[in-house]
């Protein structure tokens, strides 16, 4: 088939130019060019491919494997050895100490899966003009365009919230044109059905043993073989004229004026039990779904999902100037930035596909939060397994959730979250005769709460080194607290969850020799220090600054949050107590930030982890009004550099740099990532361009958006790091902690208007650049300053 690649400025002017799209003049070759759907629970990558068009699609919860713990036998009375050796200073023996006795077989665990494809193959000959494909974001549909043989076709994908599904709809502007066979396709463990204008698929994924043929990637081992989740999935293919028949295992549809393909699937997991539960079918849940459509008209179905994703979306509007240039192609306007052209425009959509991916990843229906991937993955066993990890990346993914006006994404994490604290008070029990609850740093829709890692180095290294990972992750649902002021979400989710955090933390600390209490053994994900005695790189130690400051800001939540509770008084005294006994945050010999309790030089002075800055994003204790340390923070990143450009770490930087006020810098990161880690769909990779991670998008969307607004230090400070890049613009609807909404308009680089509109009619102090202003509005009450 010839392709012309002409697209006529007159088509480009049918296209939608007040949203703010992704488009592209050929089909999607790779994976990385589709582009991606969502409603939190199903997701979906259209390609738009001209006679094969493939969506490849995605249910949140289905994975290989099944709940799998690791118990290493004796743990406590090792550990207290452990810590003996670390206290001693003897870190070398320790590791060795710490692989050979406290870990265990399985080490890791199997994969999130993708569910299928859904193929479309279209009997077109002759030479396809005009084609166009894109990705609304405002409206969440997806469309493909293209004339073949004198007909105009047109195909539109969306995926539904309000009705669980996924549509897919094509139409031509000349009657019975439309031709195809639909199928639905899987690499194993599924079976499908055609019965009339129908397509059932069943699957049960069975989990293979190495030594039967089966894949294992992680050398430690992932689980046992078996039967495991159920999955099961239903088309509906209904046209206008022409006919629908099943022909083997698919749809022959002939002469059609228009096609509605209606999709969606599900498992038999419970995020309840974190397991697959027997008792749910899926093909129940399937027909449900579809029985509660029946009848529904495209129309009527589109318009109720763009009510709702246009609700969602249109909270947040940026403009950074260079609207214009959406009208060349984003791959091609990609491109020209990784070739050192400017395009504020495309950060400006870049951030708001961060907030699109988000929420096509975290939302009701969905019950689990957006993992490594989001909800997006094509391959048997993802890079990490997809996996939640919790030493930066899911935190990262919930960075935009409350700062860009997405707060409900919060739900579905904490639908997760709450069971796996939960689970993690065993651990806490057993492992370290300790009360409250614990997770490691990585872990799954089975609620893994004991160490992983790939082999048993790792999981020692990574995952038993770091119980505090979960304590970090739960200061999510602290900020969402500090935004929302939702006192019930604070009293019934977030003060529980922080104070068994807490309980945990308490039990855990003990005094090294200096009369710090520290944790030990210790860490600093995942970098390593130069042992001065025997000159090798090593990770063990006590009382890292990432370990001191998580201690830290988790001990001032539960107090505060006690505080506004009226609650546990005597937890309150005894945090408070320990708070004065934590090891201070210290500048090094080289003016750095130091890492580690001692001034020890780093393995990898590059390294991509920069979890001694913890305390200046996501956390605020290196503030402004510390000068030494802010400017020992500036050092820290300096020396750290872009590193080997992971995309979540150029991420990160770009909200170091907005939290140090350096608009310049931060504009520098939000440039590199998209120059060194955007894919040509926009997903950015964790080596350079490729092995797609989501956190970076996510990051970089919060970074965008802590360069004009930061809330962090009791007040609303605007435009604290605006770059001259972007001197005239404007953003409506970011959220301060207090529960405020503000709009703001900069002109030449100077602010002229903000709107602060205060939903919880909690004082404040609004900044800008040396001028301060207190403000005490109403709930509901909005008020607009002039500058
Ligand atoms: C952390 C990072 C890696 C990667 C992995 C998924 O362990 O150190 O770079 O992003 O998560």
């Amino acid at each position: 088939m010839r392709f012309n690649h002409l697209f006529p400025a007159s088509l480009f002017l049918l296209s939608n130019l007040s949203g703010v799209s992704l488009w592209y003049q050929q089909p999607a070759d790779r994976w990385e060019e589709a582009v991606p759907l969502g409603n939190g629970r199903l997701g979906a990558m259209v390609f738009g491919g001209v006679e094969q068009e493939r969506l490849q699609l995605n249910e949140e919860s289905l994975w290989a494997g099944c709940p799998v713990e690791t118990y290493p036998e004796d743990f406590q009375e090792n550990l207290q050895t452990l810590q003996g050796m670390v206290l001693a200073g003897k870190a070398a023996e320790a590791v060795e100490f710490g692989v050979a006795h406290m870990t265990k077989r399985p080490t890791s665990f199997r994969s999130y899966e993708p569910l299928a494809d859904l193929n479309l193959e279209f009997s077109h000959s002759g030479e396809v003009s005009d084609y166009r494909r894109d990705l609304d974001l405002m409206d969440g549909i997806a469309t493909v365009a293209y004339s073949v043989d004198g007909v105009r076709y047109r195909r539109e994908v969306l995926i539904s919230a309000v009705d669980d599904l996924i549509a897919v709809r094509l139409s031509a502007d000349q009657a019975g044109a439309i031709n195809l066979k639909v199928g639905l396709t899987r690499a194993k463990d599924m079976t499908v059905e055609a019965i009339g204008s129908e397509l059932q698929m069943d699957g049960q994924i069975i989990d293979i043993a190495k030594e039967d043929g089966g894949r294992e990637p992680n050398s430690g081992g992932s689980g046992p073989a078996g039967a495991h989740m159920k999955f099961a999935g239903h088309l509906a293919a209904k046209t206008v004229g022409g006919t629908v028949r099943a022909e083997g295992d698919r749809l022959l549809i002939e002469n059609a004026d228009e096609v509605l393909l209606l999709f969606t699937a599900a498992t038999d997991y419970s995020v309840e039990k974190m397991d697959f539960d027997r008792a749910i079918d899926p093909r129940t849940e399937v027909e449900g779904i579809l029985e509660a459509v029946e009848g529904k008209t495209w129309e009527r179905l589109k318009a109720a999902h763009l009510v709702k994703h246009r609700e969602m979306m249109g909270r947040v509007k940026l403009d950074l100037g260079g609207a214009e240039r959406a009208k060349i192609a984003t791959d091609k306007r990609l491109l020209a930035l990784q070739e050192g052209g400017a395009d504020p425009a495309l950060i400006a959509d870049f951030f708001q596909y961060g907030r699109y991916l988000l929420m096509s990843s975290s939302r009701r229906p969905g019950r689990l939060p957006a993992n490594l991937q989001g909800i997006w993955n094509d391959k048997m066993w993802a890079p990490w397994e997809s996996d939640y990890h919790l030493n930066i990346n899911l935190q990262m993914n919930y960075w935009p959730a409350d700062l860009t006006n997405l707060s409900e994404t919060v739900d579905s994490l904490v639908d997760w979250f709450e069971p796996l604290t939960e689970r993690g008070r065993f651990p806490a029990r057993i492992l370290y005769g300790a009360d409250g609850w614990l997770t490691y740093h990585a872990t799954n829709v089975f609620g893994r709460v004991t160490g992983s890692g790939s082999n048993e180095g790792s999981q020692f290294n990574n995952g038993f080194l770091d119980p505090l990972a979960g304590a970090w992750m739960a200061m999510t649902l602290w900020r969402h607290y500090e935004f929302t002021q939702d006192e019930v979400f604070l009293k019934e989710k977030a003060y529980p969850i922080l104070k068994g955090a807490a309980e945990f933390l308490l039990d855990y600390l003990r005094e090294d020799k200096d009369g710090y209490l520290v944790i030990v053994p210790s860490t600093s994900p995942e970098n390593k220090f130069i042992n001065p005695e025997t000159g090798k790189a090593i990770r063990i130690t006590r009382g890292s600054t990432y370990h001191n400051t998580i201690v830290r800001v988790v001990f001032e939540a539960v107090i505060d949050g006690s505080e506004k509770l009226g609650l546990d008084s005597g937890l309150r005294a005894e945090l408070a107590a320990a708070l004065e006994r934590l090891p201070p945050l210290k500048i090094g010999a080289n003016g750095t930030i130091q890492e580690w309790i001692e001034d020890f030089e780093e393995a990898e002075p590059k390294h991509r982890h920069v979890s001694h800055l913890l305390g200046l994003h996501p956390f605020a204790t290196i503030r402004e009004d510390n000068e030494a340390l802010f400017k020992a923070a500036a050092k820290t990143l300096e020396r750290r550099g872009f590193g080997g450009d992971v995309g979540w770490s150029n991420a990160w930087k770009t909200n170091f740099f907005a939290r140090l006020k350096d608009g310049e810098q931060a504009h520098f990161y939000i440039n590199r990532l998209l120059q060194k880690n955007a894919m040509p769909n926009l997903f950015t990779g964790h080596n350079g361009r490729s092995l797609f991670q989501i956190d970076g998008s996510f990051a970089g969307t919060a970074g965008v958006a802590e360069m004009l607004l930061q809330s962090h230090s009791g007040s609303i400070h605007l435009l604290p790091a605006l770059p001259e890049a972007w001197a005239t613009g404007s953003v409506t609807g970011l959220k301060a902690r207090g529960g405020f909404v503000v709009d703001m308009q900069w002109q030449d680089g100077k602010l002229t208007e903000a709107v602060i509109h205060s939903l919880a009619g909690k004082p404040s102090i609004v900044r800008y650049e040396d001028t301060r202003k207190q403000l005490d509005l109403a709930p509901g009450e909005r008020k607009t300053l002039r500058f």
